[in-house]
């Protein structure tokens, strides 16, 4: 089937068609059970942000896979959550540790990996794991495209959807191409990198691109530069892994998930101004942001 390269201008008529219906007799384990793998010393919140994003867009379940260390702070900071121990030492990963998290996938509609995780070594291992024993579809960013960005072959072992949200950093080092290079050809970029691997691709930053393996591309109209802010993109994370629990394609579960990670940062800012906007303002009006669209 020959298909035309399109680009789309993403708003609100083109947004509300995609996000999943909730049927009235739905019950927590089908709107979508997220595993978010994430955290590691020092930077558990950004696992945090993901988990509580993914419940605010509707998901049913959410599980934290989250070094043992963490499970207190995560289980503290978002009580819905249900945290999963994913290694005791980043240095060694036990085969009991990828044999839980094997379990845990199994129970799963999608996997969110890589906010906060660090790029240490052992961490290869978890991720290569998932690939191979897990037929989840997966949104893949920052330390999980980190790791990858040292073998990009690895993208071909997930079996199912992946979705990658880089912003221009992580795509530079995907690419090896220059942070001002990407910024100048940001289209190009995100469609070709989309065709190489057959992935849905998110280049984020003012004016996100989604591109799609087939040559589609949309550009996001919401969004403001309050949202330059740490964690920001953690929540993006959370909420197109809960899009694709729900039942939406990558490509779709991307496409209205920035849109709405957009909106909900463009209500925050209507009472916190772009200056004092922070990432859980955007988690906290995720809710008013689908209000809004649907
Ligand atoms: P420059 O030079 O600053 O302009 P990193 P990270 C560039 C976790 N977090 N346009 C940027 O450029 C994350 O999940 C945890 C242009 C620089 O070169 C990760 O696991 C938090 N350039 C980890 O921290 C809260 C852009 O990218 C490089 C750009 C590291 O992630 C914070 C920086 O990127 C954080 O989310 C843009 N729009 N955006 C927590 N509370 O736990 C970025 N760059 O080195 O990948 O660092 O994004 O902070
Ligand atoms: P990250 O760098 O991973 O925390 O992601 C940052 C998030 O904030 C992405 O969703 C970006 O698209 C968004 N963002 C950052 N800067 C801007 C900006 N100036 N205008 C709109 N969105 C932005
Ligand atoms: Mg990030």
């Amino acid at each position: 089937e020959y298909i035309p390269e399109t680009t789309t201008w993403v708003d609100r008529e083109v947004v509300r068609s995609l996000i999943p219906s909730r049927k009235a007799e739905y019950n927590k384990g089908n709107c979508g059970k997220v595993a978010v793998v994430s955290g590691s010393t020092g930077m558990a919140g950004s696992g945090c942000l993901t988990a509580k994003a993914s419940l605010r867009t509707g998901s049913g379940l959410v599980y934290m896979a989250v070094p043992s260390k963490l499970i207190n702070v995560c289980q503290t900071v978002v009580p819905e959550a249900v945290a999963v121990n994913l290694t005791d030492s980043i240095d060694i990963i036990s085969e009991k540790s990828l044999n839980e998290i094997t379990e845990l996938l199994r129970k799963c509609d999608v996997a969110a990996i890589g906010p906060g995780l660090s790029s240490e070594k052992g961490l290869y291992n978890i991720i290569k794991r998932l690939a191979e024993t897990s037929d989840l579809p997966v949104v893949l960013d920052a330390d999980a495209l980190n790791i990858i960005a040292q073998n990009t072959e690895m993208f071909g072992a997930f079996k199912n959807q992946v979705v990658v949200t880089p912003h221009p950093g992580e795509m530079s080092r995907l690419t090896g191409l220059d942070i001002s290079y990407i910024q100048d050809n940001r289209t190009e970029v995100a469609k070709k990198f989309a065709a190489l691997w057959g992935v849905t691709v998110v280049l984020k930053g003012a004016r996100t691109v989604i591109a799609d393996k087939k040559g589609h591309v949309y550009i996001n109209s919401t969004g403001n530069a309050g949202m330059a802010t740490a964690g920001s993109g953690d929540s993006l994370t959370g909420i197109i892994a809960s899009l694709v629990g729900q039942g939406a394609t990558a490509v779709y579960a991307a496409v209205a998930g920035v849109y709405l990670h957009g909106l909900a940062g463009d209500i925050a800012a209507r009472c916190k101004g772009e200056y004092g906007l922070n990432a859980m303002d955007i988690v906290e009006n995720i809710p008013a942001a689908i209000i809004e669209t649907i």
